[in-house]
Protein backbone atom coordinates (compact mmCIF):
# COMPACT_ATOMS: atom_id res chain seq x y z
CA UNK A 1 0.00 0.00 0.00
CA UNK A 2 1.41 3.42 -0.66
CA UNK A 3 1.84 6.42 1.83
CA UNK A 4 -1.29 7.77 -0.26
CA UNK A 5 -3.49 4.77 0.47
CA UNK A 6 -2.69 4.44 3.78
CA UNK A 7 -3.22 7.92 4.87
CA UNK A 8 -6.54 8.45 3.14
CA UNK A 9 -7.41 4.74 5.07
CA UNK A 10 -6.22 5.95 8.14
CA UNK A 11 -8.04 9.24 7.79
CA UNK A 12 -11.48 7.41 6.81
CA UNK A 13 -10.65 5.51 10.23
CA UNK A 14 -10.19 8.41 12.42
CA UNK A 15 -12.90 10.60 11.44
CA UNK A 16 -15.38 8.45 10.20
CA UNK A 17 -15.46 9.83 6.21
CA UNK A 18 -13.17 9.95 3.31
CA UNK A 19 -10.82 12.90 3.00
CA UNK A 20 -11.22 15.88 0.94
CA UNK A 21 -7.61 15.12 -1.01
CA UNK A 22 -4.15 13.17 -0.54
CA UNK A 23 -1.50 14.99 -1.13
CA UNK A 24 2.25 13.58 -0.86
CA UNK A 25 6.08 14.60 -1.38
CA UNK A 26 9.15 12.94 -1.60
CA UNK A 27 12.62 12.65 0.33
CA UNK A 28 15.55 13.52 -1.70
CA UNK A 29 19.25 12.48 -2.30
CA UNK A 30 21.86 15.17 -3.31
CA UNK A 31 23.79 14.08 -5.86
CA UNK A 32 26.52 16.75 -5.11
CA UNK A 33 26.49 20.73 -4.07
CA UNK A 34 26.71 20.36 -0.51
CA UNK A 35 26.36 23.15 1.50
CA UNK A 36 26.41 25.17 -1.57
CA UNK A 37 22.57 26.37 -1.32
CA UNK A 38 23.04 28.66 1.20
CA UNK A 39 25.70 30.37 -0.33
CA UNK A 40 23.41 31.12 -3.12
CA UNK A 41 25.36 28.43 -5.39
CA UNK A 42 24.38 25.39 -7.20
CA UNK A 43 22.66 22.14 -5.89
CA UNK A 44 21.99 19.12 -8.19
CA UNK A 45 19.27 16.81 -6.27
CA UNK A 46 16.93 13.57 -7.20
CA UNK A 47 13.76 12.91 -5.52
CA UNK A 48 13.62 9.72 -3.93
CA UNK A 49 10.34 6.66 -4.44
CA UNK A 50 10.06 7.02 -0.62
CA UNK A 51 7.18 9.66 0.15
CA UNK A 52 5.34 11.86 3.03
CA UNK A 53 1.64 11.50 2.38
CA UNK A 54 -0.86 14.16 3.84
CA UNK A 55 -4.61 12.98 3.62
CA UNK A 56 -6.83 16.21 4.44
CA UNK A 57 -10.05 17.71 5.00
CA UNK A 58 -11.05 21.46 5.65
CA UNK A 59 -12.49 21.95 9.48
CA UNK A 60 -14.93 24.79 10.24
CA UNK A 61 -13.92 26.01 13.33
CA UNK A 62 -10.58 27.91 12.59
CA UNK A 63 -8.10 25.20 14.39
CA UNK A 64 -5.67 22.69 12.54
CA UNK A 65 -4.98 19.54 13.71
CA UNK A 66 -2.88 16.89 12.81
CA UNK A 67 -2.58 13.28 13.10
CA UNK A 68 0.80 11.40 12.35
CA UNK A 69 0.47 7.28 11.67
CA UNK A 70 3.71 5.53 11.95
CA UNK A 71 5.40 2.10 11.65
CA UNK A 72 3.52 0.54 14.34
CA UNK A 73 0.53 1.97 13.32
CA UNK A 74 -0.35 3.91 16.28
CA UNK A 75 -1.60 7.34 15.67
CA UNK A 76 -0.21 10.23 17.26
CA UNK A 77 -2.52 13.25 17.70
CA UNK A 78 -1.22 16.80 17.98
CA UNK A 79 -3.30 19.20 19.81
CA UNK A 80 -5.23 21.56 17.62
CA UNK A 81 -4.63 25.01 17.45
CA UNK A 82 -6.17 28.00 16.41
CA UNK A 83 -4.88 28.87 13.27
CA UNK A 84 -5.11 32.98 14.23
CA UNK A 85 -2.79 31.68 17.77
CA UNK A 86 -0.36 29.85 15.34
CA UNK A 87 3.25 31.74 16.23
CA UNK A 88 6.86 30.77 16.59
CA UNK A 89 7.95 29.07 19.84
CA UNK A 90 3.71 28.01 20.42
CA UNK A 91 4.80 24.39 19.42
CA UNK A 92 7.26 21.55 19.42
CA UNK A 93 8.31 18.34 18.88
CA UNK A 94 7.04 17.08 15.15
CA UNK A 95 4.20 18.88 15.22
CA UNK A 96 6.01 22.36 14.81
CA UNK A 97 6.96 21.23 11.35
CA UNK A 98 3.20 21.00 10.56
CA UNK A 99 1.83 24.00 12.34
CA UNK A 100 4.12 25.74 10.76
CA UNK A 101 3.69 25.65 7.51
CA UNK A 102 0.22 26.51 8.55
CA UNK A 103 1.71 29.62 10.26
CA UNK A 104 3.69 30.41 6.72
CA UNK A 105 0.71 30.41 4.83
CA UNK A 106 -1.86 32.00 6.62
CA UNK A 107 0.54 34.81 6.87
CA UNK A 108 0.73 34.60 2.86
CA UNK A 109 -3.10 35.01 3.05
CA UNK A 110 -3.97 31.49 2.66
CA UNK A 111 -6.92 29.97 4.49
CA UNK A 112 -5.38 26.38 6.53
CA UNK A 113 -7.97 25.44 9.00
CA UNK A 114 -8.06 21.48 8.30
CA UNK A 115 -7.96 18.00 9.58
CA UNK A 116 -4.15 16.33 8.18
CA UNK A 117 -3.52 12.80 8.36
CA UNK A 118 0.12 12.16 8.14
CA UNK A 119 2.14 8.91 6.99
CA UNK A 120 5.08 7.64 5.38
CA UNK A 121 7.79 5.81 4.09
CA UNK A 122 11.34 7.95 4.20
CA UNK A 123 13.58 7.11 6.71
CA UNK A 124 13.67 9.73 9.32
CA UNK A 125 16.83 11.04 10.50
CA UNK A 126 18.63 9.56 8.06
CA UNK A 127 19.35 13.14 5.66
CA UNK A 128 17.04 12.02 3.25
CA UNK A 129 14.41 15.27 3.55
CA UNK A 130 11.92 13.52 5.27
CA UNK A 131 10.95 16.49 7.23
CA UNK A 132 10.94 18.75 4.06
CA UNK A 133 9.05 16.49 2.29
CA UNK A 134 6.09 16.43 5.49
CA UNK A 135 6.13 20.07 5.06
CA UNK A 136 6.17 20.05 1.10
CA UNK A 137 3.18 17.98 1.40
CA UNK A 138 1.62 19.80 4.20
CA UNK A 139 2.03 23.01 1.66
CA UNK A 140 0.52 21.64 -1.00
CA UNK A 141 -2.41 19.77 0.84
CA UNK A 142 -3.51 23.13 2.70
CA UNK A 143 -3.14 24.61 -0.75
CA UNK A 144 -5.11 22.14 -2.44
CA UNK A 145 -7.99 22.56 0.24
CA UNK A 146 -8.50 25.70 -1.14
CA UNK A 147 -8.52 24.28 -4.47
CA UNK A 148 -4.88 26.27 -5.23
CA UNK A 149 -2.55 24.00 -7.08
CA UNK A 150 0.93 25.95 -7.58
CA UNK A 151 2.23 25.80 -11.26
CA UNK A 152 4.53 23.59 -12.19
CA UNK A 153 7.81 24.66 -13.58
CA UNK A 154 7.37 24.52 -17.58
CA UNK A 155 8.26 21.94 -19.27
CA UNK A 156 10.61 21.80 -21.91
CA UNK A 157 11.79 25.17 -22.86
CA UNK A 158 15.72 24.42 -23.18
CA UNK A 159 17.42 26.88 -22.29
CA UNK A 160 21.00 27.70 -20.39
CA UNK A 161 21.48 28.56 -16.96
CA UNK A 162 23.51 31.79 -15.92
CA UNK A 163 26.56 30.77 -13.71
CA UNK A 164 28.84 33.77 -12.97
CA UNK A 165 30.55 35.27 -10.46
CA UNK A 166 33.30 38.23 -10.18
CA UNK A 167 36.31 37.00 -9.05
CA UNK A 168 37.79 38.73 -6.04
CA UNK A 169 40.78 39.82 -5.23
CA UNK A 170 43.07 38.45 -2.53
CA UNK A 171 41.84 41.43 -1.00
CA UNK A 172 37.79 40.84 -1.49
CA UNK A 173 37.75 43.28 -3.90
CA UNK A 174 35.95 42.24 -7.34
CA UNK A 175 38.31 42.26 -10.59
CA UNK A 176 37.05 42.47 -14.05
CA UNK A 177 36.31 39.04 -15.31
CA UNK A 178 38.59 37.63 -16.67
CA UNK A 179 36.43 35.08 -18.58
CA UNK A 180 33.34 35.41 -20.60
CA UNK A 181 30.13 34.48 -18.87
CA UNK A 182 31.01 36.07 -15.55
CA UNK A 183 30.04 39.12 -14.56
CA UNK A 184 27.31 40.12 -11.74
CA UNK A 185 24.12 39.90 -13.57
CA UNK A 186 20.87 38.71 -13.56
CA UNK A 187 19.00 35.58 -14.87
CA UNK A 188 19.19 35.97 -18.64
CA UNK A 189 15.75 36.15 -20.00
CA UNK A 190 14.58 33.45 -20.95
CA UNK A 191 14.92 30.69 -23.75
CA UNK A 192 17.70 31.14 -25.33
CA UNK A 193 19.23 27.92 -26.16
CA UNK A 194 22.26 29.32 -26.46
CA UNK A 195 25.79 29.10 -24.31
CA UNK A 196 25.50 31.98 -21.36
CA UNK A 197 26.64 35.54 -22.01
CA UNK A 198 27.77 37.78 -20.03
CA UNK A 199 24.60 38.63 -18.32
CA UNK A 200 24.52 40.15 -15.44
CA UNK A 201 23.14 37.97 -12.10
CA UNK A 202 21.45 40.33 -9.77
CA UNK A 203 18.55 37.97 -8.86
CA UNK A 204 19.00 38.59 -4.76
CA UNK A 205 20.10 36.18 -3.03
CA UNK A 206 17.80 32.87 -2.44
CA UNK A 207 15.77 34.65 -0.09
CA UNK A 208 17.24 32.87 3.12
CA UNK A 209 14.48 33.87 5.39
CA UNK A 210 15.83 34.19 8.66
CA UNK A 211 18.93 32.50 7.84
CA UNK A 212 20.09 32.14 11.55
CA UNK A 213 17.02 31.67 13.26
CA UNK A 214 18.85 28.91 16.40
CA UNK A 215 17.04 26.31 18.22
CA UNK A 216 14.00 24.47 17.51
CA UNK A 217 13.42 21.32 17.46
CA UNK A 218 13.97 18.33 14.86
CA UNK A 219 12.01 15.81 13.08
CA UNK A 220 14.12 12.80 14.55
CA UNK A 221 12.89 10.32 17.12
CA UNK A 222 9.01 11.48 16.58
CA UNK A 223 8.78 10.79 13.38
CA UNK A 224 6.07 11.91 11.42
CA UNK A 225 4.56 9.33 9.32
CA UNK A 226 6.27 6.70 9.19
CA UNK A 227 9.39 4.70 9.01
CA UNK A 228 10.88 7.27 10.14
CA UNK A 229 11.13 11.18 9.72
CA UNK A 230 12.24 12.58 11.30
CA UNK A 231 41.92 20.58 3.01
CA UNK A 232 42.65 20.04 1.05
CA UNK A 233 40.23 19.31 -1.29
CA UNK A 234 41.92 20.33 -4.27
CA UNK A 235 41.46 21.69 -7.62
CA UNK A 236 41.98 18.55 -8.68
CA UNK A 237 38.54 18.50 -9.00
CA UNK A 238 37.64 20.62 -11.96
CA UNK A 239 37.37 17.58 -14.37
CA UNK A 240 39.44 18.86 -17.68
CA UNK A 241 39.34 20.99 -19.92
CA UNK A 242 36.27 22.66 -17.60
CA UNK A 243 37.48 25.33 -15.95
CA UNK A 244 39.97 28.21 -17.89
CA UNK A 245 41.87 30.04 -15.73
CA UNK A 246 40.79 29.39 -12.52
CA UNK A 247 39.79 32.91 -11.43
CA UNK A 248 36.27 32.90 -12.31
CA UNK A 249 34.28 30.02 -11.24
CA UNK A 250 33.18 28.17 -13.90
CA UNK A 251 33.08 30.30 -16.66
CA UNK A 252 33.45 27.64 -19.25
CA UNK A 253 32.19 25.47 -16.78
CA UNK A 254 28.95 26.13 -16.77
CA UNK A 255 29.50 27.05 -20.56
CA UNK A 256 29.67 23.28 -21.05
CA UNK A 257 26.97 22.88 -18.37
CA UNK A 258 24.81 25.02 -19.83
CA UNK A 259 25.00 24.86 -23.59
CA UNK A 260 24.41 20.98 -23.86
CA UNK A 261 20.39 20.97 -23.68
CA UNK A 262 18.77 17.30 -23.82
CA UNK A 263 17.79 18.94 -20.29
CA UNK A 264 14.24 20.39 -19.67
CA UNK A 265 14.61 24.13 -18.32
CA UNK A 266 12.21 25.68 -16.22
CA UNK A 267 12.94 29.49 -15.17
CA UNK A 268 11.05 31.87 -12.96
CA UNK A 269 11.93 35.38 -11.36
CA UNK A 270 12.68 35.59 -7.83
CA UNK A 271 9.30 35.57 -6.68
CA UNK A 272 7.31 33.34 -7.94
CA UNK A 273 3.85 34.04 -7.73
CA UNK A 274 2.60 32.99 -11.33
CA UNK A 275 -0.62 33.90 -13.48
CA UNK A 276 -3.90 34.24 -11.82
CA UNK A 277 -2.36 34.58 -8.45
CA UNK A 278 -1.39 30.66 -8.31
CA UNK A 279 1.98 30.32 -6.67
CA UNK A 280 5.12 28.57 -8.48
CA UNK A 281 5.96 25.76 -6.69
CA UNK A 282 9.30 28.07 -6.36
CA UNK A 283 7.41 30.10 -4.25
CA UNK A 284 6.12 27.42 -2.12
CA UNK A 285 9.55 26.39 -1.19
CA UNK A 286 10.43 29.82 0.44
CA UNK A 287 6.86 29.40 2.25
CA UNK A 288 8.21 26.27 3.87
CA UNK A 289 11.51 27.44 3.96
CA UNK A 290 10.08 30.42 5.94
CA UNK A 291 8.12 28.01 8.38
CA UNK A 292 11.46 25.98 9.14
CA UNK A 293 13.91 28.72 9.63
CA UNK A 294 11.55 31.17 11.33
CA UNK A 295 8.85 28.65 13.04
CA UNK A 296 11.09 25.31 13.47
CA UNK A 297 13.94 27.33 14.35
CA UNK A 298 16.11 24.90 11.64
CA UNK A 299 18.79 27.66 9.61
CA UNK A 300 18.54 25.58 6.28
CA UNK A 301 18.66 26.68 2.61
CA UNK A 302 16.22 25.73 0.22
CA UNK A 303 17.51 22.87 -1.19
CA UNK A 304 15.40 19.81 0.26
CA UNK A 305 12.32 22.31 -0.11
CA UNK A 306 13.23 22.93 -3.66
CA UNK A 307 13.73 19.20 -4.78
CA UNK A 308 10.77 17.69 -2.86
CA UNK A 309 8.34 19.98 -4.86
CA UNK A 310 10.25 20.69 -8.17
CA UNK A 311 12.21 17.41 -9.02
CA UNK A 312 10.37 14.77 -11.76
CA UNK A 313 10.84 11.36 -12.23
CA UNK A 314 14.05 10.46 -14.75
CA UNK A 315 15.58 13.33 -14.19
CA UNK A 316 18.54 15.62 -11.53
CA UNK A 317 17.21 18.89 -10.38
CA UNK A 318 20.34 21.55 -11.83
CA UNK A 319 19.05 24.49 -9.24
CA UNK A 320 20.75 27.77 -9.17
CA UNK A 321 19.57 28.94 -6.09
CA UNK A 322 20.73 32.72 -6.40
CA UNK A 323 17.51 32.65 -9.82
CA UNK A 324 15.95 30.20 -8.85
CA UNK A 325 16.37 28.90 -12.31
CA UNK A 326 16.18 25.38 -12.31
CA UNK A 327 17.03 22.99 -15.52
CA UNK A 328 15.84 19.02 -15.16
CA UNK A 329 18.94 17.10 -16.43
CA UNK A 330 18.10 13.20 -17.27
CA UNK A 331 19.80 10.95 -15.20
CA UNK A 332 19.50 7.39 -15.10
CA UNK A 333 23.03 6.14 -13.30
CA UNK A 334 22.33 3.19 -10.51
CA UNK A 335 22.74 5.19 -7.53
CA UNK A 336 22.59 2.96 -3.56
CA UNK A 337 21.41 4.93 -0.66
CA UNK A 338 23.35 4.12 2.26
CA UNK A 339 21.74 4.94 5.71
CA UNK A 340 24.70 4.82 8.52
CA UNK A 341 21.51 4.75 10.97
CA UNK A 342 24.25 7.79 12.80
CA UNK A 343 21.21 10.21 13.57
CA UNK A 344 21.75 13.67 12.28
CA UNK A 345 19.35 17.00 12.99
CA UNK A 346 19.43 20.10 11.24
CA UNK A 347 18.66 22.10 14.13
CA UNK A 348 22.11 21.04 16.35
CA UNK A 349 24.13 23.72 16.27
CA UNK A 350 27.05 22.41 13.89
CA UNK A 351 24.88 23.44 10.94
CA UNK A 352 24.19 26.76 11.91
CA UNK A 353 27.60 27.34 13.04
CA UNK A 354 28.79 26.40 9.21
CA UNK A 355 26.72 28.48 8.02
CA UNK A 356 27.30 31.56 10.15
CA UNK A 357 31.01 30.65 9.12
CA UNK A 358 30.09 31.09 5.42
CA UNK A 359 27.91 34.43 5.78
CA UNK A 360 31.71 36.07 8.35
CA UNK A 361 33.75 35.10 5.86
CA UNK A 362 31.59 36.74 2.80
CA UNK A 363 31.50 39.54 4.92
CA UNK A 364 34.88 39.64 5.76
CA UNK A 365 35.34 39.06 1.40
CA UNK A 366 33.19 42.03 0.69
CA UNK A 367 30.53 40.06 -0.91
CA UNK A 368 26.92 39.30 -0.57
CA UNK A 369 27.54 35.47 -0.61
CA UNK A 370 30.11 33.01 -1.28
CA UNK A 371 28.74 32.05 -4.66
CA UNK A 372 30.51 35.15 -5.57
CA UNK A 373 33.83 33.76 -4.58
CA UNK A 374 35.97 33.00 -7.51
CA UNK A 375 38.34 29.58 -7.24
CA UNK A 376 41.89 31.54 -7.88
CA UNK A 377 41.11 34.05 -4.94
CA UNK A 378 43.92 34.10 -2.02
CA UNK A 379 42.25 33.57 1.44
CA UNK A 380 44.77 34.52 2.96
CA UNK A 381 43.61 37.36 4.73
CA UNK A 382 40.43 35.58 6.22
CA UNK A 383 40.82 34.34 9.92
CA UNK A 384 42.19 30.89 9.70
CA UNK A 385 39.40 28.64 10.41
CA UNK A 386 37.32 30.25 7.53
CA UNK A 387 39.24 29.90 4.72
CA UNK A 388 38.22 25.49 4.53
CA UNK A 389 35.04 26.61 4.34
CA UNK A 390 35.11 28.93 1.79
CA UNK A 391 37.48 26.51 -0.23
CA UNK A 392 34.64 23.96 0.12
CA UNK A 393 32.18 25.88 -1.04
CA UNK A 394 33.58 27.60 -4.17
CA UNK A 395 35.32 24.00 -5.09
CA UNK A 396 31.71 22.36 -4.61
CA UNK A 397 29.87 24.83 -6.80
CA UNK A 398 32.67 24.06 -9.54
CA UNK A 399 31.87 20.77 -9.39
CA UNK A 400 27.98 20.98 -9.49
CA UNK A 401 28.79 22.50 -12.51
CA UNK A 402 31.42 20.13 -13.63
CA UNK A 403 28.58 17.16 -12.78
CA UNK A 404 26.30 18.32 -15.09
CA UNK A 405 28.39 18.85 -18.07
CA UNK A 406 29.76 15.08 -17.16
CA UNK A 407 26.32 14.01 -17.15
CA UNK A 408 25.07 15.67 -20.84
CA UNK A 409 28.72 14.17 -21.93
CA UNK A 410 27.92 11.17 -20.70
CA UNK A 411 31.28 10.67 -19.11
CA UNK A 412 32.87 9.45 -15.48
CA UNK A 413 31.24 11.61 -12.55
CA UNK A 414 33.10 9.48 -10.08
CA UNK A 415 35.68 11.79 -9.72
CA UNK A 416 33.94 14.43 -9.03
CA UNK A 417 31.31 12.61 -6.38
CA UNK A 418 34.63 11.50 -4.29
CA UNK A 419 36.24 15.14 -4.41
CA UNK A 420 33.14 16.44 -2.89
CA UNK A 421 33.11 13.93 -0.28
CA UNK A 422 37.10 15.11 0.66
CA UNK A 423 35.89 18.82 0.43
CA UNK A 424 32.96 18.05 2.88
CA UNK A 425 35.24 15.52 5.03
CA UNK A 426 38.67 17.92 5.12
CA UNK A 427 37.39 20.95 5.04
CA UNK A 428 34.06 21.30 5.64
CA UNK A 429 33.67 18.71 8.47
CA UNK A 430 30.59 17.60 8.09
CA UNK A 431 31.33 14.17 7.38
CA UNK A 432 31.61 11.67 10.28
CA UNK A 433 33.55 8.16 10.32
CA UNK A 434 30.50 6.22 9.82
CA UNK A 435 30.05 8.24 6.20
CA UNK A 436 34.05 7.94 5.34
CA UNK A 437 33.80 3.85 6.08
CA UNK A 438 30.25 3.77 3.79
CA UNK A 439 32.34 6.00 0.71
CA UNK A 440 35.87 3.89 1.09
CA UNK A 441 34.31 0.54 1.21
CA UNK A 442 31.48 1.30 -1.95
CA UNK A 443 34.76 2.75 -3.93
CA UNK A 444 36.81 0.13 -2.73
CA UNK A 445 33.98 -2.58 -4.11
CA UNK A 446 33.93 -1.15 -7.34
CA UNK A 447 31.18 2.15 -7.22
CA UNK A 448 31.99 4.50 -9.77
CA UNK A 449 32.02 7.30 -6.60
CA UNK A 450 30.18 7.94 -3.48
CA UNK A 451 30.05 10.38 -1.35
CA UNK A 452 27.90 11.64 2.09
CA UNK A 453 24.73 13.46 1.23
CA UNK A 454 22.61 15.76 2.58
CA UNK A 455 23.67 17.93 5.94
CA UNK A 456 26.06 15.09 7.33
CA UNK A 457 26.93 15.12 10.63
CA UNK A 458 25.63 11.26 10.34
CA UNK A 459 22.99 10.21 8.06
CA UNK A 460 23.10 8.84 4.52
CA UNK A 461 25.88 8.53 1.68
CA UNK A 462 24.98 7.71 -1.69
CA UNK A 463 27.25 5.83 -4.20
CA UNK A 464 26.56 5.03 -8.24
CA UNK A 465 27.03 1.37 -8.44
CA UNK A 466 26.97 -0.68 -11.86
CA UNK A 467 24.78 -3.80 -11.71
CA UNK A 468 27.65 -5.88 -12.11
CA UNK A 469 28.83 -4.81 -8.78
CA UNK A 470 25.71 -4.16 -6.83
CA UNK A 471 25.76 -7.59 -5.18
CA UNK A 472 29.84 -6.78 -3.77
CA UNK A 473 29.48 -3.14 -2.59
CA UNK A 474 26.74 -3.92 -0.46
CA UNK A 475 28.20 -6.72 0.64
CA UNK A 476 31.69 -4.66 1.22
CA UNK A 477 29.44 -2.25 2.75
CA UNK A 478 28.09 -4.31 5.47
CA UNK A 479 31.17 -5.74 6.25
CA UNK A 480 32.95 -2.84 7.05
CA UNK A 481 30.20 -2.07 9.18
CA UNK A 482 29.99 -5.11 10.87
CA UNK A 483 33.71 -5.57 11.65
CA UNK A 484 34.15 -1.99 13.27
CA UNK A 485 30.85 -3.47 15.49
CA UNK A 486 29.00 -0.57 13.90
CA UNK A 487 24.99 -0.86 13.84
CA UNK A 488 24.30 -2.21 10.65
CA UNK A 489 23.41 0.54 7.55
CA UNK A 490 19.85 0.22 5.79
CA UNK A 491 20.95 0.21 2.26
CA UNK A 492 18.82 0.65 -1.21
CA UNK A 493 18.34 1.80 -4.53
CA UNK A 494 16.46 4.77 -5.75
CA UNK A 495 15.78 6.03 -9.07
CA UNK A 496 15.03 9.78 -9.87
CA UNK A 497 10.93 9.48 -9.09
CA UNK A 498 8.41 12.14 -9.56
CA UNK A 499 8.37 15.08 -7.40
CA UNK A 500 5.45 16.32 -4.69
CA UNK A 501 1.54 16.74 -5.87
CA UNK A 502 -2.18 15.01 -5.68
CA UNK A 503 -2.77 12.05 -5.42
CA UNK A 504 -6.37 11.71 -5.67
C1 LIG B 1 20.39 20.14 4.73
C2 LIG B 1 19.69 21.48 4.57
F1 LIG B 1 18.36 21.37 4.87
C3 LIG B 1 19.84 21.99 3.15
O1 LIG B 1 19.31 23.28 3.08
C4 LIG B 1 21.31 21.96 2.71
O2 LIG B 1 22.02 23.01 3.29
C5 LIG B 1 21.95 20.62 3.01
O3 LIG B 1 21.75 20.25 4.37
C6 LIG B 1 23.42 20.62 2.74
O4 LIG B 1 23.65 20.75 1.39
O5 LIG B 1 19.77 19.14 3.99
Amino acid sequence: MTPADRAAERFREVHGHVPVGVWSAPGRVNLIGEHTDYNDGFVLPFALPHRVAVAASPRTDGRIAAITVGDDGIPQRAEPVPVAALTPGRVTGWSAYVYGVAWSLRDAGFPVSANLLITGDIPTGAGLSSSHALQCAVALALLGLSDITPIPDPLPTASPLPLPAPALSPHGTPLASTAPGTGTGAPPSPPAPSPPSTATTTTPGGTTPGGTTPGGTTPGGTTPGGTTPGGTTPGGTTPGGTTPGGTTPGGAALAAAAAGGGGVTARFGGGGEGGGGRPSLEQVARWVQRSENDFVGAPTGLLDQTASLRCVAGHALFLDVRSGAAEHIPFDAPVLVIDTRVRHSLADSAYGDRRQGCERAAALLGVGSLREVGTGVDLGGLPEDLRPLVRHVVTENERVLATVAALRAGTDIGPLLAASHASLRDDYRVSCRELDIAVEAAVGAGALGARMTGGGFGGSAIAVVPPAVDDAVRDAVRAAFADRSLTAPRLFAAAPSPGAGRDR
